[in-house]
């Protein structure tokens, strides 16, 4: 697998073109906080329409009891395939409720296993042991980890198996390269600032494209 989706996080600058222009040559987007704050959940639905296939995930990082993870994604389960919320909340009362209800409306849930900052290593990477314990309970679609620490997305994908999809941030601005995630275990590269920031997004696209395929040849996974 090789796959590859675009973060938009930015609430400054409209992404309806970017949008058009990556249809058809990235696997899907991901939209982050500050976009659906700053220009509102509906905002999701606009972007869809200029490209109605790949994924569509809603980065809500969502962190609470279920009733309200439940209310918060309530706002835009209509526009996006997938919701992601963190891992550490568990299952009980929290993320079991929360999946339960977007899988009533054929929807997936993705959990954040690990992350890419430095200051992960501070606390995710002494309780990945508990996460992935509350992960492995919950049976979720995806599950997000880091293309920054590859060794820990191997570790993850060795113990949730070969079913889960994992998609990986840190390419690019964060100084992971490309490619490198995947040869590490993931399905999916997400790729922000590397590809939204150029200024020629497509082009962009097609070079991270080409340099996962030269990774992953390079690594026997391609
Ligand atoms: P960029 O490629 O511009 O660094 O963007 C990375 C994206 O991945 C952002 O949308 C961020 O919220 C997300 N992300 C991350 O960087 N690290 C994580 O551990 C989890 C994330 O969702």
């Amino acid at each position: 697998p090789m796959g590859l989706i675009v973060a938009l996080d930015s609430p400054d600058r409209g992404f309806e073109g970017l949008v058009e222009d990556l249809c058809g040559v990235v696997d899907g987007f991901k939209l982050g906080l500050p976009l659906l704050m700053g220009r509102g959940p509906g905002y999701a639905a606009e972007l869809r329409s200029r490209c109605r296939e790949g994924i569509w995930i809603a980065d809500l990082k969502l962190a609470d009891i279920g009733h309200v993870m439940k209310l918060t994604t309530s706002l835009v389960v209509d526009h996006v395939d997938a919701v992601i919320a963190h891992g550490f909340v568990g299952v009980k009362g929290a993320l079991g409720e929360l999946k339960e209800f977007l899988e009533s409306r054929g929807r997936k849930l993705i959990v954040v296993a690990s992350m890419s900052h430095p200051g992960a290593e501070e606390v995710y990477d002494k309780a990945l042991p508990l996460i992935l314990d509350a992960i492995e309970e919950l049976g979720p679609w995806g599950v997000v980890a880091p293309a920054t620490r590859p060794h820990v997305t191997t570790s993850i994908r060795e113990r949730l198996g070969p079913r889960v999809a994992i998609v990986s941030p840190g390419v690019g601005a964060q100084g992971a390269e490309p490619g490198a995630a995947l040869c590490a275990g993931a399905d999916y590269e997400i790729v922000g600032r590397l590809i939204v920031s150029s200024p020629d997004p497509r082009s962009a696209a097609l070079a991270v494209r080409e340099a996962q395929r030269r990774r992953l040849a390079s690594c026997g996974r391609g």
